[in-house]
């Protein structure tokens, strides 16, 4: 399908978020099951947390792009991977939220079992972003999710969302909660999608997770 001049100037603009030059990013493609995945082998890094977390913003301004990834209205509503190709070297992808209480039981089971099953399966995927609300701390099923990820051998990375949205003492509880709550080595980074905080880290965090799989995969 031919793209339309918007999107293609979209994808082709160049920027530069957290000291990270952005010289493409694209959507790709929607996978509902492992046959789905992108046949493209570039290494991945993939975003999880709850619904409403903030998970689609934060791509969206790591890639340096208002509305390339849905910002959702109604939570819950993206039941598929969304992978997004990055300057033409890796994916990002956009996963479903977690356990969102509106969606019917059967749907949430399915859902769960395709992502652990993508989480355990694909070895393009390098690492997990998982996003905690710096105002909620996590909640069980956030640890247990963590948890099971860990489990996999699959590096994730606990982060807090949202930083505009508390001031500088709930900030210094939530990380504290965070950490407490996830057995972290370190308070948690927290980003904030509307004023821009913490990208420059996070990009690092990312691209530091893409490069020491390319050495472990070159041994
Ligand atoms: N104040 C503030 N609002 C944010 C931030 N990031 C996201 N939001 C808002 O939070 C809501 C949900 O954001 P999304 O990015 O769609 O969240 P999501 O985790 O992708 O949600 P699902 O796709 O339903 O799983 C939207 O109204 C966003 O504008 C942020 O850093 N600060
Ligand atoms: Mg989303």
């Amino acid at each position: 399908m031919p793209m339309s001049p918007e999107v293609k100037k979209s994808a082709q603009a160049v920027v530069t978020v957290g000291g990270v030059q952005i010289t493409s990013a694209e959507f790709v493609k929607s996978a509902v099951n492992l046959s789905g995945l992108p046949k493209e082998h570039l290494p991945q890094v993939a975003f999880l947390g709850r619904s409403n977390v903030g998970k689609s913003s934060l791509m969206n301004a790591l890639m340096g792009r208002k509305n390339l990834v849905k910002v959702s209205s109604t939570p819950g509503k993206t039941h598929e991977l969304n992978f997004f190709r990055v300057n033409k070297e890796f994916f990002l992808v956009d996963l479903p939220g977690v356990g969102f209480a509106k969606v019917a039981n059967s749907l949430r089971d399915e859902m769960s079992v395709f992502i652990r099953d993508y989480v355990e399966k694909c070895k393009d995927l390098k690492g997990l972003v998982y996003l905690v609300d710096i105002r909620h701390g996590g909640h069980a099923i956030d640890i247990e999710t963590v948890e099971s990820i860990r489990a996999t051998g699959c590096p994730v990375l606990v982060i807090a969302s949202k930083r505009d949205k508390v001031n500088q003492s709930e900030l210094a509880k939530g990380l504290k909660l965070i950490q407490q709550n996830f057995d972290l080595d370190e308070k948690p980074l927290c980003v904030s999608s509307i004023k821009k905080t913490g990208l420059d880290q996070l990009w690092q965090d990312i691209l530091y997770a893409l490069k020491k799989n390319e050495e472990r995969e070159g041994q």
